[in-house]
């Protein structure tokens, strides 16, 4: 009776908007991924979506994954991991991971356990008209629901290599025909991919995101708040 009162009775507190976070490139940078979690926390109404490239290059990308994954396991709507061009069989973008792994964990994590994990990640999402994917895209949306990501080495699949590994120019030469075939349908491509100084780039309606803070020459990482209208940059 007393539950039944207290759910009757309760007197629902404001909530705050919806917001979804994107995120890119953490590159085994954990105080990045940290920043990332000590500003926008774990509460209801905040999701998240990683544009891929979770490990190389800096010292715990195993702990990303794993960290991200059990996320993921504990709370899947929460969590959207999208796959990025380091998520490959690949001895040039996935070397560090291999040595880290082999370093860190010997035989009790095998390599062909992440590359599986690799192929089952998605290479889009959609977030409120924000479309999010680690570099580029087709300009047909039905190309891009056919693509097989199933493949372990993107470069030996001319498919995943466009999406995972384009030229910059590329990914703007094809904005302008996306967007207008989809104007009402996406009114943003968010990536990341690319290096930038500043954490940000916005050309017309493609954003570069880069999450690493203090990268090289960076002090700043950014990440792109997206609300059911508006959508804003955030750089910590
Ligand atoms: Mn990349």
């Amino acid at each position: 009776m007393k539950t039944q009162l207290n759910q009757e009775y309760e007197v629902p507190k404001p909530s705050e908007e919806m917001k979804t976070i994107i995120v890119s490139d953490l590159h085994g940078s954990i105080d990045s991924l940290y920043n990332v979690f000590n500003t926008y926390g774990f509460g209801e109404n905040v999701k998240y979506v990683f544009l891929g490239d979770y490990s190389d290059r800096g010292p715990f990308g195993i702990e990303i994954i794993v960290f991200l994954c059990k996320l993921k396991i504990m709370n899947p709507q929460q969590f959207i991991m999208l796959r990025g061009n380091h998520e490959d069989h690949n001895e040039f973008t996935f070397f560090a991971t291999q040595k880290e792994l082999k370093a860190k964990y010997g035989d009790e994590l095998k390599i062909e356990d992440l590359y599986e994990f690799f192929k089952a990640l998605p290479l889009f999402c959609s977030v409120n008209g924000v479309l999010c994917g680690h570099s580029c895209f087709f300009t047909s949306l039905a190309q891009i629901f056919s693509l097989n990501r199933k493949v372990l080495n993107v470069k030996m699949d001319p498919d995943m290599y466009q999406m995972l590994w384009p030229l910059f120019n590329e990914v703007h030469r094809r904005a302008d025909e996306f967007f207008s075939k989809h104007e009402n349908i996406f009114k943003l491509f968010v990536r990341g991919h690319d290096f930038k100084r500043n954490g940000i780039e916005i050309v017309g309606k493609v954003v570069t995101i880069f999450g690493i803070k203090g990268y090289g020459t960076i002090n700043q990482s950014a990440m792109i708040e997206v609300f059911e209208k508006d959508w804003f940059v955030r750089r910590i």
